[in-house]
């Protein structure tokens, strides 16, 4: 891309070079890497639970949480983005740990927000003032300027994963945020949210409710805030034993539409059983996998990452990702795709082969 013809260090050139600069141009021509054959900027990375459950035990016996933190996060920081909170270009991962008796205040936020519940129970997050707990294995959306808060009112500290588009919206610029009232919101623990009464039950929708017109993001996310465990793994076993397969994975949608739970993310459950090696695929996009239960490897790029409950990893764009469980695996799994899609930039390719394992990163 670079032509001799450009590296003439003529004075005029030279001239020619100093003025673009003074005048805040760039040519083209001096940018090389700028349009790659395929998407490479990130390398996978993985994260222990071991490591993640140590230090956000220690983040909560050393570090109350106040209004300046709002909330006692640790977010995934991929050693590729120069020291960015981000676990890759679009995606925000992290492990928030809430102690007993603690309330992380409220907010609302354009980035859009989910939660993975990985260790203990008890906690109420309230999200426009409905009260959803939250157990392992339950994902609960926190949408887009949607109010949140978590009350921890029980005897144990609870730890859960957050998944946010908010660096793809930081890069759309198009982040705004809100602090709620001092007061904490009082609230009515009952059985299942407002949300889950009205959409939980498959088939059957409330008919004749509209979209708020005043609100913009209203009719854009999933109106079931809360997708519990139990219904997941039946969904899973009910697959498997449907199609005789040894693997199955189940998206999370909006019940009302059938679309993705919110507009910028996907979540999935994939299901491996013991001794099986998925199929190899490359997706446009960046996802965070989140492994719920089970033992097993993922091998992206030709590098395989061993891994056991709670480890987190990210799979770049366009990477070739498989999976092989070792003992029966749930792997969580939230991705960019809805925003490639709604953008006409979304592929997908499933390899003929699988492909080859080149290094072992065991750890
Ligand atoms: C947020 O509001 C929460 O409400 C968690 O629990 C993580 C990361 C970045 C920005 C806002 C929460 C967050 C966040």
């Amino acid at each position: 891309m670079v032509t001799a013809r450009f590296h003439d260090d003529t004075p005029d050139v030279d001239g020619l070079y100093a003025d673009l600069a003074a005048a805040d141009l760039q040519p083209l021509w001096t940018q090389p890497g700028l349009l790659t054959r395929t998407p490479d900027r990130l390398r996978p990375h993985i994260w222990r639970w071991k490591t993640l459950r140590d230090l956000a035990e220690r983040s909560g016996d050393l570090v109350g949480i106040d209004r300046g933190g709002d909330r006692r996060v640790l977010s995934l920081s991929h050693p590729d983005l120069g020291g960015l909170p981000f676990a890759t270009y679009t995606l925000w991962g992290a492990v928030q740990f809430l102690g007993a008796g603690e309330l992380a205040p409220a907010h609302r936020h354009t980035p859009a927000a989910l939660r993975f519940v990985l260790e203990g129970s008890g906690v109420w997050t309230l999200v426009n003032g409905d009260a959803l707990h939250m157990a392992p294995g339950d994902l609960i959306l926190t949408p887009s300027w949607t109010w949140h808060e978590h009350h921890n009112p029980g005897t144990e500290p609870m730890i859960w994963f957050d998944g946010l588009d908010l660096p793809l919206v930081q890069s759309l610029d198009a982040i705004f945020f809100e602090p709620g009232s001092e007061e904490p919101t009082g609230y009515e623990p009952a059985q299942a949210s407002r949300s889950e009464q009205l959409y939980s039950e498959a088939g059957l929708l409330p008919a004749g409710e509209q979209a708020d017109v005043e609100d913009p993001a209203s009719g854009r996310s999933s109106r079931l805030l809360a997708y519990r465990w139990p219904s997941v793994d039946a969904a899973l076993s009910r697959l498997i034993e449907t199609t005789g397969q040894p693997a199955a994975s189940v998206r999370y949608a909006d019940p009302v539409t059938g679309r993705d739970i919110m507009p910028t993310v996907r979540a999935e459950m994939h299901r491996v059983l013991a001794g099986h090696r998925t199929a190899t695929v490359r997706t446009a996009g960046s996802g965070i996998w989140v492994v719920y239960r089970g033992s097993g490897a993922t091998v992206i790029d030709g590098r395989r990452f061993r891994w056991t409950a709670g480890d987190m990893f990210v799979t770049p764009s366009w990477a070739a990702v498989d999976h092989e469980a070792t003992d029966d695996a749930d792997l969580f799994y939230f991705s960019d795709a809805p925003a490639l899609e709604a953008l006409g930039l979304a592929r997908t390719e499933k390899a003929r082969q699988r492909q080859d394992v080149l290094t072992d990163d065991a750890g």
